[in-house]
Protein backbone atom coordinates (compact mmCIF):
# COMPACT_ATOMS: atom_id res chain seq x y z
CA UNK A 1 0.00 0.00 0.00
CA UNK A 2 2.38 2.69 0.89
CA UNK A 3 4.41 1.44 -2.45
CA UNK A 4 1.41 2.29 -3.90
CA UNK A 5 1.33 5.61 -2.69
CA UNK A 6 4.59 6.75 -2.87
CA UNK A 7 3.95 5.72 -7.01
CA UNK A 8 0.69 7.85 -7.05
CA UNK A 9 3.00 10.49 -5.69
CA UNK A 10 5.84 10.27 -8.24
CA UNK A 11 3.06 10.64 -10.78
CA UNK A 12 1.51 13.63 -9.51
CA UNK A 13 4.96 15.10 -9.18
CA UNK A 14 5.76 14.70 -12.49
CA UNK A 15 2.51 16.31 -14.19
CA UNK A 16 2.39 18.75 -16.61
CA UNK A 17 -0.57 20.01 -18.36
CA UNK A 18 -1.25 22.45 -21.41
CA UNK A 19 -4.34 24.45 -20.33
CA UNK A 20 -6.95 24.95 -17.74
CA UNK A 21 -8.95 21.88 -18.76
CA UNK A 22 -6.49 19.53 -18.77
CA UNK A 23 -5.82 20.70 -15.49
CA UNK A 24 -9.25 20.02 -14.34
CA UNK A 25 -9.15 16.73 -15.55
CA UNK A 26 -5.97 15.97 -13.65
CA UNK A 27 -8.22 16.75 -10.60
CA UNK A 28 -11.04 14.33 -11.49
CA UNK A 29 -8.75 11.68 -12.39
CA UNK A 30 -6.89 11.97 -8.66
CA UNK A 31 -9.60 13.85 -6.40
CA UNK A 32 -13.10 13.89 -7.52
CA UNK A 33 -15.24 10.75 -5.45
CA UNK A 34 -13.93 8.26 -7.89
CA UNK A 35 -10.45 9.21 -8.20
CA UNK A 36 -7.49 7.49 -7.80
CA UNK A 37 -7.15 8.97 -3.89
CA UNK A 38 -10.43 8.10 -2.95
CA UNK A 39 -9.70 4.43 -3.87
CA UNK A 40 -7.08 4.55 -1.75
CA UNK A 41 -9.39 5.51 1.09
CA UNK A 42 -11.61 2.33 -0.16
CA UNK A 43 -8.74 -0.07 0.19
CA UNK A 44 -7.80 1.41 3.48
CA UNK A 45 -10.35 -0.48 5.47
CA UNK A 46 -8.16 -3.94 4.35
CA UNK A 47 -4.83 -2.65 5.73
CA UNK A 48 -3.59 -4.39 8.93
CA UNK A 49 -4.56 -2.98 12.38
CA UNK A 50 -0.74 -1.61 12.87
CA UNK A 51 -0.17 -0.05 9.80
CA UNK A 52 -3.41 1.72 9.68
CA UNK A 53 -1.88 4.54 11.53
CA UNK A 54 1.19 5.04 9.00
CA UNK A 55 -0.95 4.65 5.64
CA UNK A 56 -3.87 6.54 7.05
CA UNK A 57 -1.13 9.73 7.39
CA UNK A 58 0.42 8.91 3.91
CA UNK A 59 -2.97 8.99 2.07
CA UNK A 60 -4.08 12.24 3.85
CA UNK A 61 -0.15 13.71 2.57
CA UNK A 62 -0.66 12.58 -0.82
CA UNK A 63 -4.78 14.33 -1.06
CA UNK A 64 -2.47 17.28 0.23
CA UNK A 65 0.30 17.05 -2.31
CA UNK A 66 -2.53 16.03 -5.13
CA UNK A 67 -4.52 19.24 -3.71
CA UNK A 68 -1.59 21.46 -3.83
CA UNK A 69 -0.43 20.29 -7.13
CA UNK A 70 -3.39 20.90 -9.02
CA UNK A 71 -4.14 24.56 -7.61
CA UNK A 72 -0.54 25.02 -8.72
CA UNK A 73 -1.10 24.03 -12.66
CA UNK A 74 -4.49 25.96 -12.95
CA UNK A 75 -3.28 28.59 -11.54
CA UNK A 76 -0.47 29.31 -14.06
CA UNK A 77 -2.75 29.52 -16.96
CA UNK A 78 -4.55 32.46 -14.44
CA UNK A 79 -1.26 34.32 -14.33
CA UNK A 80 -0.70 34.03 -17.77
CA UNK A 81 -4.14 35.57 -18.96
CA UNK A 82 -3.72 38.82 -16.42
CA UNK A 83 -0.56 39.42 -16.13
CA UNK A 84 2.90 38.95 -14.10
CA UNK A 85 0.72 40.36 -10.86
CA UNK A 86 -2.36 38.92 -11.32
CA UNK A 87 -3.84 42.17 -12.69
CA UNK A 88 -6.07 42.40 -15.41
CA UNK A 89 -4.32 44.67 -18.10
CA UNK A 90 -7.87 44.64 -20.39
CA UNK A 91 -9.30 45.98 -17.94
CA UNK A 92 -10.67 49.96 -18.05
CA UNK A 93 -8.74 52.52 -16.57
CA UNK A 94 -10.21 53.99 -13.19
CA UNK A 95 -11.02 57.73 -13.71
CA UNK A 96 -8.95 60.27 -11.18
CA UNK A 97 -9.93 63.45 -10.04
CA UNK A 98 -7.32 66.17 -11.14
CA UNK A 99 -6.31 68.52 -8.55
CA UNK A 100 -7.30 72.10 -8.73
CA UNK A 101 -5.17 75.52 -8.43
CA UNK A 102 -6.19 77.19 -4.90
CA UNK A 103 -8.22 80.47 -6.16
CA UNK A 104 -5.51 82.65 -4.43
CA UNK A 105 -2.98 80.89 -6.67
CA UNK A 106 -5.24 81.38 -9.75
CA UNK A 107 -5.93 85.28 -8.93
CA UNK A 108 -2.07 85.77 -8.23
CA UNK A 109 -1.18 84.50 -11.17
CA UNK A 110 -4.01 85.93 -13.37
CA UNK A 111 -2.63 89.49 -12.15
CA UNK A 112 1.67 88.51 -12.64
CA UNK A 113 0.19 87.72 -16.21
CA UNK A 114 -1.89 91.10 -16.86
CA UNK A 115 1.18 93.17 -15.08
CA UNK A 116 3.64 91.03 -17.64
CA UNK A 117 2.19 91.86 -21.06
CA UNK A 118 2.76 95.53 -20.33
CA UNK A 119 6.29 94.69 -19.32
CA UNK A 120 6.17 94.40 -15.51
CA UNK A 121 9.00 91.47 -14.34
CA UNK A 122 7.95 89.77 -11.19
CA UNK A 123 10.22 90.18 -7.67
CA UNK A 124 10.62 87.92 -4.64
CA UNK A 125 12.04 88.70 -1.24
CA UNK A 126 12.06 87.55 2.16
CA UNK A 127 9.56 87.49 4.77
CA UNK A 128 11.69 87.82 7.70
CA UNK A 129 12.81 91.83 7.29
CA UNK A 130 14.10 94.39 9.15
CA UNK A 131 12.52 97.64 10.24
CA UNK A 132 14.73 99.64 7.45
CA UNK A 133 13.07 98.06 4.79
CA UNK A 134 9.68 97.55 5.93
CA UNK A 135 9.14 100.94 7.46
CA UNK A 136 12.34 103.25 8.40
CA UNK A 137 12.72 103.33 4.12
CA UNK A 138 9.28 103.80 3.62
CA UNK A 139 9.02 107.30 5.28
CA UNK A 140 7.00 105.76 8.10
CA UNK A 141 7.78 108.70 11.31
CA UNK A 142 9.07 106.53 14.43
CA UNK A 143 5.34 106.72 16.11
CA UNK A 144 3.31 105.35 13.66
CA UNK A 145 1.02 102.76 14.98
CA UNK A 146 1.91 99.95 12.09
CA UNK A 147 5.16 99.88 14.66
CA UNK A 148 3.85 98.80 17.21
CA UNK A 149 3.74 95.50 18.50
CA UNK A 150 -0.07 95.52 18.46
CA UNK A 151 0.07 95.60 14.52
CA UNK A 152 3.54 93.72 13.66
CA UNK A 153 5.07 90.55 14.62
CA UNK A 154 8.06 90.57 15.89
CA UNK A 155 10.69 87.86 16.47
CA UNK A 156 12.04 86.78 19.80
CA UNK A 157 11.23 90.87 20.98
CA UNK A 158 13.93 91.90 18.59
CA UNK A 159 12.91 95.18 17.42
CA UNK A 160 14.56 94.55 14.25
CA UNK A 161 13.78 91.14 13.26
CA UNK A 162 10.09 91.23 12.29
CA UNK A 163 7.78 89.70 9.57
CA UNK A 164 6.92 91.75 6.90
CA UNK A 165 3.38 93.68 6.88
CA UNK A 166 3.34 94.44 3.52
CA UNK A 167 5.76 93.39 0.32
CA UNK A 168 7.04 97.38 0.21
CA UNK A 169 10.34 95.74 1.42
CA UNK A 170 11.00 93.74 -1.29
CA UNK A 171 10.97 97.30 -3.68
CA UNK A 172 13.03 98.89 -1.39
CA UNK A 173 15.36 95.95 -1.83
CA UNK A 174 15.05 96.29 -6.04
CA UNK A 175 15.53 100.24 -5.63
CA UNK A 176 18.79 99.94 -3.63
CA UNK A 177 20.53 97.46 -6.14
CA UNK A 178 18.94 98.57 -9.40
CA UNK A 179 18.82 102.26 -10.96
CA UNK A 180 15.54 103.28 -13.18
CA UNK A 181 14.09 101.78 -15.64
CA UNK A 182 12.87 99.81 -12.82
CA UNK A 183 9.21 98.37 -13.74
CA UNK A 184 8.52 95.20 -11.55
CA UNK A 185 5.57 93.84 -9.46
CA UNK A 186 5.78 91.94 -6.37
CA UNK A 187 3.25 89.37 -4.89
CA UNK A 188 3.65 87.61 -1.69
CA UNK A 189 2.79 86.39 1.72
CA UNK A 190 2.93 89.53 4.11
CA UNK A 191 1.54 89.14 8.15
CA UNK A 192 -0.40 91.80 10.67
CA UNK A 193 -1.27 90.77 14.33
CA UNK A 194 -5.00 90.96 13.34
CA UNK A 195 -7.56 89.24 15.21
CA UNK A 196 -9.00 86.09 12.64
CA UNK A 197 -12.30 86.89 11.62
CA UNK A 198 -14.30 86.75 8.28
CA UNK A 199 -13.05 90.27 7.16
CA UNK A 200 -10.00 89.89 8.34
CA UNK A 201 -6.70 87.24 9.10
CA UNK A 202 -3.00 87.43 10.31
CA UNK A 203 -1.55 86.20 7.32
CA UNK A 204 -2.66 87.13 3.76
CA UNK A 205 -1.09 87.51 0.16
CA UNK A 206 -0.11 91.23 -2.01
CA UNK A 207 0.38 92.41 -5.09
CA UNK A 208 2.57 95.66 -5.10
CA UNK A 209 4.08 97.34 -8.35
CA UNK A 210 6.40 100.05 -8.58
CA UNK A 211 7.30 102.22 -11.54
CA UNK A 212 10.19 104.59 -11.54
CA UNK A 213 12.11 106.13 -14.53
CA UNK A 214 12.27 109.95 -15.83
CA UNK A 215 9.02 111.18 -16.56
CA UNK A 216 6.98 108.92 -14.84
CA UNK A 217 3.60 110.43 -14.30
CA UNK A 218 -0.16 110.58 -12.21
CA UNK A 219 -1.45 109.50 -15.61
CA UNK A 220 0.72 106.62 -16.69
CA UNK A 221 -0.81 105.62 -13.19
CA UNK A 222 -4.61 105.63 -14.32
CA UNK A 223 -4.06 103.88 -17.37
CA UNK A 224 -2.07 101.12 -16.49
CA UNK A 225 -4.56 100.57 -13.69
CA UNK A 226 -7.20 101.09 -15.85
CA UNK A 227 -5.88 98.73 -17.94
CA UNK A 228 -5.51 96.39 -15.15
CA UNK A 229 -8.82 96.85 -13.82
CA UNK A 230 -10.50 95.88 -17.62
CA UNK A 231 -8.66 92.74 -17.89
CA UNK A 232 -9.30 91.28 -14.30
CA UNK A 233 -12.93 92.29 -14.12
CA UNK A 234 -14.35 92.61 -17.84
CA UNK A 235 -13.95 95.31 -20.86
CA UNK A 236 -16.75 97.40 -19.04
CA UNK A 237 -15.23 97.79 -15.71
CA UNK A 238 -14.81 101.68 -14.72
CA UNK A 239 -12.43 103.26 -12.17
CA UNK A 240 -12.21 105.82 -9.99
CA UNK A 241 -9.76 107.37 -7.86
CA UNK A 242 -10.32 108.89 -4.28
CA UNK A 243 -7.85 110.58 -2.74
CA UNK A 244 -5.76 108.96 0.15
CA UNK A 245 -2.93 109.07 2.37
CA UNK A 246 0.41 106.76 2.89
CA UNK A 247 3.35 107.54 4.27
CA UNK A 248 5.29 106.32 1.63
CA UNK A 249 3.44 108.09 -1.36
CA UNK A 250 2.43 111.61 -2.02
CA UNK A 251 0.16 112.22 -3.82
CA UNK A 252 -1.90 108.83 -2.83
CA UNK A 253 -5.00 107.45 -3.68
CA UNK A 254 -7.89 104.39 -3.14
CA UNK A 255 -9.05 102.59 -6.21
CA UNK A 256 -12.21 101.29 -6.75
CA UNK A 257 -14.02 99.68 -10.07
CA UNK A 258 -17.59 99.78 -10.90
CA UNK A 259 -19.29 96.37 -9.41
CA UNK A 260 -18.75 93.05 -11.71
CA UNK A 261 -21.64 91.73 -9.71
CA UNK A 262 -24.16 94.13 -10.47
CA UNK A 263 -22.93 96.03 -13.16
CA UNK A 264 -22.93 99.42 -10.94
CA UNK A 265 -26.68 98.86 -10.43
CA UNK A 266 -26.23 98.10 -6.66
CA UNK A 267 -26.17 95.05 -4.50
CA UNK A 268 -25.46 93.34 -1.39
CA UNK A 269 -21.51 92.98 -2.80
CA UNK A 270 -21.08 96.48 -3.34
CA UNK A 271 -23.64 97.67 -0.39
CA UNK A 272 -25.60 99.63 -2.97
CA UNK A 273 -22.90 102.09 -4.17
CA UNK A 274 -22.17 100.40 -7.52
CA UNK A 275 -18.14 100.70 -6.26
CA UNK A 276 -15.76 98.02 -4.92
CA UNK A 277 -12.65 99.43 -3.80
CA UNK A 278 -10.13 97.37 -4.75
CA UNK A 279 -6.39 98.90 -4.38
CA UNK A 280 -4.45 101.42 -3.17
CA UNK A 281 -1.88 103.90 -5.03
CA UNK A 282 0.53 106.42 -5.50
CA UNK A 283 3.17 108.41 -6.69
CA UNK A 284 6.57 107.14 -4.85
CA UNK A 285 7.37 110.03 -2.24
CA UNK A 286 10.96 111.65 -3.02
CA UNK A 287 11.78 111.07 0.17
CA UNK A 288 11.34 107.36 -0.17
CA UNK A 289 13.81 107.38 -3.63
CA UNK A 290 16.25 109.07 -2.15
CA UNK A 291 16.17 106.62 0.80
CA UNK A 292 16.87 103.99 -1.87
CA UNK A 293 19.33 105.38 -3.58
CA UNK A 294 17.65 106.82 -5.99
CA UNK A 295 18.22 110.62 -7.39
CA UNK A 296 14.41 111.80 -6.61
CA UNK A 297 15.14 115.26 -8.60
CA UNK A 298 15.73 113.19 -12.14
CA UNK A 299 13.40 110.30 -11.67
CA UNK A 300 9.52 109.93 -10.49
CA UNK A 301 7.66 106.86 -10.40
CA UNK A 302 4.33 105.56 -9.05
CA UNK A 303 3.43 102.71 -6.90
CA UNK A 304 0.16 100.56 -6.09
CA UNK A 305 -1.18 97.69 -3.61
CA UNK A 306 -3.80 94.94 -3.81
CA UNK A 307 -4.83 92.38 -1.16
CA UNK A 308 -5.05 89.19 -3.56
CA UNK A 309 -8.01 87.93 -0.67
CA UNK A 310 -9.98 91.41 -1.12
CA UNK A 311 -9.51 90.76 -5.25
CA UNK A 312 -10.34 87.27 -5.02
CA UNK A 313 -13.61 87.50 -2.85
CA UNK A 314 -14.43 90.37 -5.48
CA UNK A 315 -13.95 88.30 -8.49
CA UNK A 316 -15.75 84.81 -7.10
CA UNK A 317 -18.63 86.18 -4.78
CA UNK A 318 -16.65 84.56 -1.66
CA UNK A 319 -17.94 85.82 2.36
CA UNK A 320 -15.85 84.47 4.19
CA UNK A 321 -12.10 84.84 4.08
CA UNK A 322 -11.37 82.08 6.49
CA UNK A 323 -12.18 79.43 3.85
CA UNK A 324 -8.80 80.10 1.87
CA UNK A 325 -7.16 78.48 4.89
CA UNK A 326 -9.24 75.37 5.83
CA UNK A 327 -8.37 73.56 2.67
CA UNK A 328 -11.68 72.20 2.42
CA UNK A 329 -11.57 70.28 -0.84
CA UNK A 330 -15.50 71.20 -1.31
CA UNK A 331 -14.53 74.63 -1.48
CA UNK A 332 -10.96 74.52 -3.41
CA UNK A 333 -12.84 71.94 -6.21
CA UNK A 334 -15.16 74.78 -7.79
CA UNK A 335 -12.04 77.00 -8.94
CA UNK A 336 -10.82 75.32 -12.10
CA UNK A 337 -8.62 77.69 -14.16
CA UNK A 338 -6.43 78.46 -17.17
CA UNK A 339 -4.37 80.31 -14.24
C1 LIG B 1 7.65 101.69 -2.32
C2 LIG B 1 6.98 102.84 -2.54
C3 LIG B 1 5.61 102.84 -2.58
C4 LIG B 1 2.81 100.56 -2.43
C5 LIG B 1 1.42 100.95 -2.15
C6 LIG B 1 -0.63 100.85 -1.34
C7 LIG B 1 -0.64 102.08 -1.87
C8 LIG B 1 -1.78 100.23 -0.65
C9 LIG B 1 -2.62 98.33 0.50
C10 LIG B 1 -3.69 97.74 -0.32
C11 LIG B 1 -4.45 96.76 0.47
C12 LIG B 1 -2.02 97.20 1.25
O1 LIG B 1 -2.97 94.78 1.01
S1 LIG B 1 -3.31 96.03 1.51
O2 LIG B 1 -3.69 96.14 2.86
N1 LIG B 1 -1.61 99.00 -0.22
O3 LIG B 1 -2.79 100.84 -0.47
N2 LIG B 1 0.55 100.18 -1.48
S2 LIG B 1 0.82 102.40 -2.57
O4 LIG B 1 3.57 101.71 -2.41
C13 LIG B 1 4.92 101.67 -2.38
C14 LIG B 1 5.61 100.52 -2.15
C15 LIG B 1 6.99 100.53 -2.13
C16 LIG B 1 9.16 101.70 -2.26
Amino acid sequence: MINKIQALQAEIDALTVENKDQAEEMRIKYLSKKGLISQLFGEFRNVPAEDKKAVGQAINDLKDFAQDKINALKEQFEVASTGAEGVDLTAPAEGFQLGTRHPLSVVRNEINEIFTRLGFTIAEGPEIEDDWHVFSALNFPAEHPARDMQDTFFIEKDPDVLLRTHTSSVQVRVMEKTQPPIRAIFPGRVFRNEAISARAHCIFHQVEGLYVDENVSFADLKQTLMYFAKEMFGEKTEIRLRPSYFPFTEPSAEMDVSCSICGGKGCNVCKYTGWLEILGCGMVDPNVLDSCGIDSKKYTGFAFGMGIERITMLKYGIKDLRLYFENDARFLRQFQSAY
